[in-house]
């Protein structure tokens, strides 16, 4: 919806005076306070502040709906940390597995040659280390040198490092000579340390996946965003953590994205939480498309909330749907993920997106088209 139709319809909607001032706000690309964004998540009408967050969205990319190529490889699933919600750990899962390096190369070799993008993260190994890693990316890097790496959450670099002995800026020099191109957005969860303290006690602080953001974005090493929603958490958790992310864009401008991950509740020690409805995933996507002025994408990962609420998304703010994936994650499908089989090919994902009446955009990593469907 423009602007001007956004302005026409709150003339003529019996809507409470709060929620009037803030959307004139957005309308006006002001920037809201956390009171403000607090107000959206407690008593903001749904349908408004979905088509408020399509302003925002359509301001910045229009009726475009991004994907990608691409695949994930998980080197291992043993971890040293034991955060209550995942269900994808050896311990949690009852099942062990760890590649080795020639079958994670062998993973490289099969995808199509197309792929554009690779995506590494995992469970944090005791064992495997700065040079076990790095060798990894430079090996593939000689396989397929035009293949973007994303790896590595800051969690996973934070053990990394410290058990290697270096800095965080020196491990990082040394990842991406070794072929790194950016890091992905897990291990944030949550930046509330009370909150952080109850869901993984045991793992870097807020603090320090922060500090291994901004060293990256230094570095000129790109990143994503993640939040996760919808455990113990209350909205005002929520916006602190979105506005700690936007005083960390405002000085490097070095994330990509933002992608909200819905907690899902199967095999794990927050189970009997349950998960949040639909209306709430909305919600959660709109706000942050509002709240994240200085973000420019905002991304529904659609093997977590399954296919059908990825489409509806797109009517509230999110204008990314990750990729093609290629059964190649476990991170979801453990913790009951809607979606078992994680599978959809580029036909798919450009029709999902057709329906949803956006326009579908083949990206590379730094958001630059590669085809328009
Ligand atoms: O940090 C683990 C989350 C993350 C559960 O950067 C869970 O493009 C919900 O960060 N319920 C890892 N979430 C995955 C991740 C990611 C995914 C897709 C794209 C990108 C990107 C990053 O998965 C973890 C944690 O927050 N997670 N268990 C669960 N039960
Ligand atoms: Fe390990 Fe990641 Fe699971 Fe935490 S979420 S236990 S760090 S695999």
């Amino acid at each position: 919806m423009s602007k001007e139709g956004y302005k026409t319809l709150l003339e003529g909607a019996d809507i409470q005076p709060g929620f009037r001032e803030i959307a004139e706000k957005v309308i006006d690309q002001k920037r809201l306070t956390p009171e403000e964004g607090l107000y959206l998540f407690e008593k903001a009408n749904l349908a408004l502040l979905g088509s408020l967050a399509n302003v925002v969205k359509e301001r910045k990319h229009g009726k475009k709906a991004f994907f990608i190529r691409n695949f994930h490889i998980e080197p291992t699933n043993i971890c040293i940390y034991n955060c209550k919600f995942c269900s994808y750990a050896h311990h949690k899962s009852g099942e062990t597995w760890e590649f080795s390096m020639d079958e994670m190369l062998e993973k490289v070799n099969a995808a199509p040659e197309d792929m554009c993008e690779l995506h590494i993260t995992g469970g944090v190994h005791p064992k495997l280390d700065l040079g076990f890693f790095s060798t990894l990316l430079q090996k593939i890097r000689e396989l397929r040198p035009g293949l973007h790496m994303k790896a590595y959450s800051a969690i996973e670099l934070d053990y990394m490092f410290e058990e290697a002995g270096v800095s965080i800026e020196k491990g990082l020099k040394i990842l991406k000579d070794s072929g790194l191109d950016s890091i992905p957005g897990g291990g944030a969860e949550i930046f509330d340390t009370e909150i952080r303290e109850q869901i993984c006690d045991d793992k870097a602080f807020g603090k320090k996946w922060l500090e291994v953001h901004e060293v990256a974005h230094g570095l000129g090493i790109g990143s994503n965003a993640t939040i996760l929603y919808g455990h113990i958490e209350n909205y005002a958790h929520r916006i602190h953590h979105l506005e700690t992310l936007r005083q960390l864009q405002d000085r490097t401008g070095g994330f990509n994205t933002f992608i909200p991950l819905k907690f899902k509740s199967a095999n794990n020690e927050m189970s009997h939480l349950g998960e949040v409805n639909a209306i709430e995933d909305m919600r959660n996507y709109a706000v942050s498309r509002i709240y994240l002025d200085n973000f420019p994408h905002i991304k529904a990962y659609w093997p977590m909330i399954g296919k059908q609420m990825s489409q509806l998304s797109l009517s509230f703010g999110v204008d990314d749907l990750d990729g093609t994936i290629n059964d190649s994650t476990q991170i979801y499908s453990l913790a009951g993920a809607d979606d078992k089989n994680p599978i959809i090919n580029t036909d798919g994902l450009v029709k999902l997106i057709k329906d949803a009446g956006c326009r579908p955009v083949g990206r590379d990593s730094w958001y630059r088209e590669v085809r328009v469907y």
